[in-house]
């Protein structure tokens, strides 16, 4: 029996450099852990132009690019591994539209609705697909590695 419990699955959050200064770590984590998702791991880190290139290098050709590294190394930053089910849509729907703006009048009980200021200033990301998740939870926790849970589960 599954007892219900569906596939349990990973996301990286990060806390971009905006949220922490702004102060909205605890109420980021408060909607996290609300929402029924398991805290795997948290480190606070301050990515260099290199590291922040690397991992969003999928935009490396855009026009926003450079100044998105640029607002990536202005500070520290909050990364986490989330666990639930279908987490990767799950903590995406929670955040909102990618721009700030847009989010306050589409999603005005979204994250990005609460901290976020415009289209770059957007104070979280969330990964967009489970293979992304799982390259972007390897780039900040080397050691948690994919195939692994941590939580101990009776799936029988
Ligand atoms: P994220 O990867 O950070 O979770 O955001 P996302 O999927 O909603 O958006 P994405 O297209 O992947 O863009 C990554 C981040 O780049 C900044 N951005 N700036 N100025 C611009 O036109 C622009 N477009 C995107 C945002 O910080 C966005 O979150
Ligand atoms: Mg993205």
């Amino acid at each position: 029996a599954s007892y219900g419990i569906g596939r349990q699955e990973r996301t990286l959050v990060l806390i971009k450099p905006d949220g922490v200064k702004g102060n909205y770590t605890d109420r980021i984590k408060n909607t996290i852990l609300e929402s029924g998702f398991l805290i795997l791991r948290e480190r606070t880190q301050q990515l260099n132009d290199e590291t922040a290139a690397k991992f969003y290098a999928e935009h490396s050709s855009k026009g926003f690019f450079s100044s998105l590294v640029k607002y990536m190394t202005s500070g520290p930053l909050i990364a986490m591994v989330l666990e639930k089910d279908d987490a990767v849509a799950a903590w995406r729907g929670l955040i909102g539209p990618t721009d700030a703006h847009v989010a306050k009048v589409t999603h005005p009980n979204s994250i990005r609705a609460m901290c976020g200021l415009n289209m770059e200033e957007n104070c979280v990301h969330g990964s967009d697909s489970p293979q992304s998740a799982e390259r972007e939870i390897s780039f900040f926790f080397e050691d948690l590695s994919a195939g692994e849970s941590l939580i101990r589960r009776d799936e029988l």
